[in-house]
Protein backbone atom coordinates (compact mmCIF):
# COMPACT_ATOMS: atom_id res chain seq x y z
CA UNK A 1 0.00 0.00 0.00
CA UNK A 2 1.24 3.45 -0.69
CA UNK A 3 1.07 6.39 1.61
CA UNK A 4 2.75 9.82 1.99
CA UNK A 5 3.44 10.87 5.49
CA UNK A 6 2.81 14.23 5.97
CA UNK A 7 5.79 16.09 6.27
CA UNK A 8 7.62 14.83 3.54
CA UNK A 9 5.21 14.00 1.14
CA UNK A 10 7.31 11.00 0.01
CA UNK A 11 5.49 8.01 -1.08
CA UNK A 12 6.42 4.81 0.99
CA UNK A 13 5.38 1.56 1.14
CA UNK A 14 3.78 0.35 3.81
CA UNK A 15 4.90 -2.60 5.94
CA UNK A 16 2.66 -4.26 8.53
CA UNK A 17 4.37 -4.14 11.88
CA UNK A 18 3.14 -6.33 15.61
CA UNK A 19 1.17 -3.43 16.98
CA UNK A 20 -0.32 -2.64 13.45
CA UNK A 21 -0.68 0.50 11.64
CA UNK A 22 2.20 2.34 14.16
CA UNK A 23 2.46 6.26 14.72
CA UNK A 24 4.50 6.75 11.49
CA UNK A 25 4.04 10.40 11.02
CA UNK A 26 7.03 11.86 12.56
CA UNK A 27 10.17 9.65 12.41
CA UNK A 28 12.30 9.74 9.55
CA UNK A 29 15.52 7.82 8.75
CA UNK A 30 18.08 9.24 6.53
CA UNK A 31 21.41 7.67 5.31
CA UNK A 32 24.06 10.69 6.55
CA UNK A 33 23.83 11.11 2.62
CA UNK A 34 20.46 12.34 3.38
CA UNK A 35 18.86 9.57 1.32
CA UNK A 36 14.94 8.70 2.84
CA UNK A 37 15.48 5.10 4.01
CA UNK A 38 12.52 4.76 5.91
CA UNK A 39 10.14 5.61 8.73
CA UNK A 40 10.03 4.35 12.40
CA UNK A 41 7.62 4.28 15.11
CA UNK A 42 9.53 4.64 18.48
CA UNK A 43 10.80 1.18 18.79
CA UNK A 44 11.26 0.36 15.16
CA UNK A 45 11.16 0.73 11.38
CA UNK A 46 7.53 0.67 10.21
CA UNK A 47 8.06 1.74 6.60
CA UNK A 48 10.43 1.29 4.13
CA UNK A 49 10.60 3.58 1.20
CA UNK A 50 12.94 1.71 -0.47
CA UNK A 51 11.43 -1.26 -1.74
CA UNK A 52 15.11 -2.28 -3.17
CA UNK A 53 16.71 -2.71 0.92
CA UNK A 54 16.31 -5.01 3.05
CA UNK A 55 13.47 -4.48 5.41
CA UNK A 56 15.33 -3.51 8.69
CA UNK A 57 12.93 -3.76 11.76
CA UNK A 58 15.37 -3.43 15.15
CA UNK A 59 14.63 -1.58 18.38
CA UNK A 60 15.77 2.10 18.55
CA UNK A 61 17.43 2.65 21.74
CA UNK A 62 15.60 5.68 23.22
CA UNK A 63 17.12 8.60 23.55
CA UNK A 64 18.89 9.67 26.91
CA UNK A 65 19.50 13.26 28.47
CA UNK A 66 22.08 14.32 31.05
CA UNK A 67 21.41 17.49 33.11
CA UNK A 68 20.90 19.24 35.53
CA UNK A 69 17.63 19.61 37.39
CA UNK A 70 17.39 22.95 35.92
CA UNK A 71 15.31 24.11 32.37
CA UNK A 72 18.40 26.47 31.36
CA UNK A 73 19.81 25.10 28.53
CA UNK A 74 17.10 21.79 27.54
CA UNK A 75 14.15 23.65 28.15
CA UNK A 76 13.55 23.72 23.86
CA UNK A 77 15.02 20.28 23.94
CA UNK A 78 12.40 19.03 25.97
CA UNK A 79 9.64 20.90 24.20
CA UNK A 80 10.85 19.98 20.69
CA UNK A 81 10.97 15.90 22.11
CA UNK A 82 7.47 16.98 23.47
CA UNK A 83 5.90 18.30 20.32
CA UNK A 84 7.04 15.08 18.37
CA UNK A 85 5.62 12.71 21.13
CA UNK A 86 9.06 11.39 21.74
CA UNK A 87 10.06 9.78 24.98
CA UNK A 88 13.41 10.04 26.56
CA UNK A 89 15.52 8.79 29.47
CA UNK A 90 16.30 11.67 32.00
CA UNK A 91 19.13 11.80 33.95
CA UNK A 92 19.59 14.67 36.70
CA UNK A 93 22.91 15.71 38.08
CA UNK A 94 22.70 17.17 41.52
CA UNK A 95 25.43 19.84 41.86
CA UNK A 96 26.68 17.71 44.67
CA UNK A 97 27.18 14.92 42.94
CA UNK A 98 29.01 17.11 39.98
CA UNK A 99 31.01 18.76 42.36
CA UNK A 100 33.30 15.51 42.86
CA UNK A 101 34.37 16.38 39.26
CA UNK A 102 34.10 12.71 37.63
CA UNK A 103 31.01 13.72 35.48
CA UNK A 104 32.96 16.47 34.05
CA UNK A 105 35.83 15.39 33.73
CA UNK A 106 33.94 12.54 31.60
CA UNK A 107 32.06 15.11 29.32
CA UNK A 108 33.93 15.99 25.94
CA UNK A 109 33.95 19.74 27.04
CA UNK A 110 33.45 19.59 30.39
CA UNK A 111 29.63 20.55 30.42
CA UNK A 112 26.13 19.41 30.38
CA UNK A 113 23.63 19.07 29.01
CA UNK A 114 25.16 15.66 27.42
CA UNK A 115 22.32 14.05 24.91
CA UNK A 116 23.03 10.31 23.92
CA UNK A 117 20.60 8.68 20.82
CA UNK A 118 21.57 4.87 20.88
CA UNK A 119 25.23 4.98 20.34
CA UNK A 120 25.48 8.49 19.21
CA UNK A 121 26.91 10.79 22.06
CA UNK A 122 26.45 14.66 21.91
CA UNK A 123 27.40 17.68 23.71
CA UNK A 124 26.83 21.60 22.81
CA UNK A 125 22.85 21.89 23.29
CA UNK A 126 22.61 23.52 20.15
CA UNK A 127 24.00 20.61 18.44
CA UNK A 128 21.40 18.65 20.04
CA UNK A 129 18.48 20.33 19.49
CA UNK A 130 19.85 20.44 15.27
CA UNK A 131 20.19 16.30 15.59
CA UNK A 132 17.04 16.29 16.72
CA UNK A 133 15.47 18.78 14.93
CA UNK A 134 16.58 16.78 11.64
CA UNK A 135 15.43 13.83 12.50
CA UNK A 136 12.03 14.81 13.10
CA UNK A 137 11.15 17.07 10.55
CA UNK A 138 12.18 20.55 12.00
CA UNK A 139 14.75 21.65 10.43
CA UNK A 140 13.09 23.19 7.21
CA UNK A 141 12.04 21.76 3.68
CA UNK A 142 15.49 21.88 1.79
CA UNK A 143 18.82 23.00 2.12
CA UNK A 144 17.83 27.04 1.90
CA UNK A 145 15.37 26.70 4.83
CA UNK A 146 17.71 24.79 6.69
CA UNK A 147 20.77 27.50 6.00
CA UNK A 148 17.78 30.30 7.28
CA UNK A 149 16.86 28.43 10.19
CA UNK A 150 20.53 27.63 11.28
CA UNK A 151 20.71 31.74 11.48
CA UNK A 152 18.14 32.02 12.79
CA UNK A 153 19.17 29.65 15.91
CA UNK A 154 22.36 31.45 15.90
CA UNK A 155 20.87 34.77 16.46
CA UNK A 156 18.50 33.01 18.96
CA UNK A 157 21.83 32.09 20.62
CA UNK A 158 23.41 35.27 21.19
CA UNK A 159 20.15 36.51 22.61
CA UNK A 160 20.25 33.42 25.10
CA UNK A 161 23.67 34.40 25.80
CA UNK A 162 23.10 37.39 27.19
CA UNK A 163 20.38 36.65 28.63
CA UNK A 164 22.58 34.24 30.73
CA UNK A 165 25.79 36.76 31.64
CA UNK A 166 22.91 38.86 33.06
CA UNK A 167 21.16 36.17 35.26
CA UNK A 168 24.98 34.68 36.25
CA UNK A 169 26.95 38.11 36.36
CA UNK A 170 24.98 40.97 37.02
CA UNK A 171 21.20 40.34 38.17
CA UNK A 172 21.24 43.10 40.39
CA UNK A 173 23.37 45.42 38.99
CA UNK A 174 22.34 44.96 35.34
CA UNK A 175 18.30 43.49 35.49
CA UNK A 176 17.24 46.82 35.45
CA UNK A 177 18.94 48.24 31.76
CA UNK A 178 18.64 44.48 31.08
CA UNK A 179 14.77 44.94 30.70
CA UNK A 180 14.83 48.44 29.33
CA UNK A 181 17.29 46.87 26.37
CA UNK A 182 14.99 44.25 25.70
CA UNK A 183 13.07 45.71 22.86
CA UNK A 184 16.29 46.83 21.00
CA UNK A 185 17.41 43.05 21.51
CA UNK A 186 13.66 41.10 20.12
CA UNK A 187 12.86 44.02 17.76
CA UNK A 188 14.85 41.72 14.57
CA UNK A 189 12.60 38.64 15.77
CA UNK A 190 9.64 41.22 15.81
CA UNK A 191 10.14 42.07 12.43
CA UNK A 192 10.95 38.66 11.08
CA UNK A 193 7.71 37.08 12.59
CA UNK A 194 5.45 39.92 11.84
CA UNK A 195 6.24 39.44 7.76
CA UNK A 196 5.81 35.61 8.09
CA UNK A 197 3.08 34.14 6.63
CA UNK A 198 3.11 30.62 8.71
CA UNK A 199 4.01 32.46 11.95
CA UNK A 200 7.26 30.33 12.36
CA UNK A 201 10.89 31.88 11.69
CA UNK A 202 11.02 30.36 8.24
CA UNK A 203 9.08 28.27 5.75
CA UNK A 204 5.81 27.04 6.67
CA UNK A 205 6.30 24.98 9.38
CA UNK A 206 7.74 24.83 13.20
CA UNK A 207 11.66 24.22 13.19
CA UNK A 208 14.35 23.78 16.07
CA UNK A 209 15.09 27.45 16.18
CA UNK A 210 11.12 27.97 17.07
CA UNK A 211 11.73 26.52 19.82
CA UNK A 212 14.47 27.78 21.43
CA UNK A 213 13.28 31.07 20.58
CA UNK A 214 9.78 30.37 22.37
CA UNK A 215 11.56 28.91 25.15
CA UNK A 216 14.01 32.03 25.51
CA UNK A 217 10.74 34.42 25.27
CA UNK A 218 9.12 32.15 28.48
CA UNK A 219 12.22 32.90 30.56
CA UNK A 220 11.73 36.73 29.67
CA UNK A 221 8.03 36.86 30.43
CA UNK A 222 8.99 35.45 33.92
CA UNK A 223 11.84 38.02 34.08
CA UNK A 224 9.72 41.12 33.33
CA UNK A 225 6.04 40.12 32.39
CA UNK A 226 5.69 43.50 30.03
CA UNK A 227 8.28 42.26 28.02
CA UNK A 228 6.62 41.42 24.81
CA UNK A 229 3.71 44.10 25.54
CA UNK A 230 5.32 46.41 22.72
CA UNK A 231 6.01 43.76 20.65
CA UNK A 232 2.74 42.34 18.88
CA UNK A 233 4.24 39.72 16.40
CA UNK A 234 6.45 38.51 19.47
CA UNK A 235 2.97 37.98 21.43
CA UNK A 236 0.91 36.25 19.37
CA UNK A 237 4.20 34.08 17.85
CA UNK A 238 4.72 32.66 21.87
CA UNK A 239 0.49 32.24 22.49
CA UNK A 240 0.15 29.95 19.39
CA UNK A 241 3.00 27.58 20.37
CA UNK A 242 2.10 27.51 23.72
CA UNK A 243 -1.24 26.30 22.57
CA UNK A 244 0.10 23.69 20.58
CA UNK A 245 -1.77 20.60 22.14
CA UNK A 246 1.82 18.62 23.54
CA UNK A 247 3.73 22.11 24.36
CA UNK A 248 0.74 23.04 26.25
CA UNK A 249 0.38 19.26 28.01
CA UNK A 250 4.25 19.91 28.54
CA UNK A 251 4.36 23.31 30.20
CA UNK A 252 1.22 22.18 32.54
CA UNK A 253 3.39 19.29 33.73
CA UNK A 254 4.30 19.38 37.60
CA UNK A 255 7.82 17.33 36.82
CA UNK A 256 8.60 20.93 33.89
CA UNK A 257 6.93 23.40 35.79
CA UNK A 258 8.94 22.67 38.84
CA UNK A 259 11.92 23.22 37.23
CA UNK A 260 14.02 26.41 38.06
CA UNK A 261 15.01 28.17 34.95
CA UNK A 262 18.45 29.00 36.13
CA UNK A 263 21.13 27.22 38.41
CA UNK A 264 21.76 29.99 40.57
CA UNK A 265 18.06 30.68 41.82
CA UNK A 266 17.82 34.21 39.67
CA UNK A 267 14.47 34.18 36.97
N1 LIG B 1 27.77 25.75 24.99
C1 LIG B 1 27.29 24.77 25.93
C2 LIG B 1 25.93 24.25 25.47
O1 LIG B 1 25.22 24.96 24.78
O2 LIG B 1 25.60 23.09 25.79
C3 LIG B 1 27.20 25.42 27.29
C4 LIG B 1 26.81 24.40 28.33
C5 LIG B 1 26.85 24.96 29.73
O3 LIG B 1 26.98 26.18 29.94
N2 LIG B 1 26.68 24.04 30.68
C6 LIG B 1 26.65 24.41 32.06
C7 LIG B 1 27.60 23.49 32.81
O4 LIG B 1 27.76 22.34 32.48
C8 LIG B 1 25.26 24.14 32.62
S1 LIG B 1 24.02 25.22 32.00
N3 LIG B 1 28.19 24.03 33.87
C9 LIG B 1 29.03 23.26 34.73
C10 LIG B 1 30.48 23.51 34.53
O5 LIG B 1 30.86 24.28 33.61
O6 LIG B 1 31.27 22.94 35.29
C11 LIG B 1 23.92 26.48 33.26
C12 LIG B 1 23.73 25.92 34.62
C13 LIG B 1 24.54 26.38 35.60
C14 LIG B 1 24.37 25.91 36.90
C15 LIG B 1 23.39 24.97 37.18
N4 LIG B 1 23.21 24.50 38.51
O7 LIG B 1 23.88 25.00 39.43
O8 LIG B 1 22.37 23.63 38.74
C16 LIG B 1 22.60 24.51 36.18
C17 LIG B 1 22.77 25.01 34.88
Amino acid sequence: MLLHNHLDHWPATYLTTESGKDNISRNILRMSSGRLLGLWSSSRIVCNTQPSLPTLFYTMAPYTLTYFPVKGRCGALKMILADNEQQFKENLVSIDDWMKGDKKGSCLFGQLPKFEDGDLVLFQSNAILRHVGRKHGAYGKNDCEASLIDMMNDAVEDFRLKYIKMIYQEYETGKEAYCKDLPNHLKPFESILSKSKSGFLVGDQISFADYNLFDLLLNHKVLYSASLDSLPALKGYVDKIAARPKIKALLECENFKKLPINGNGKQ
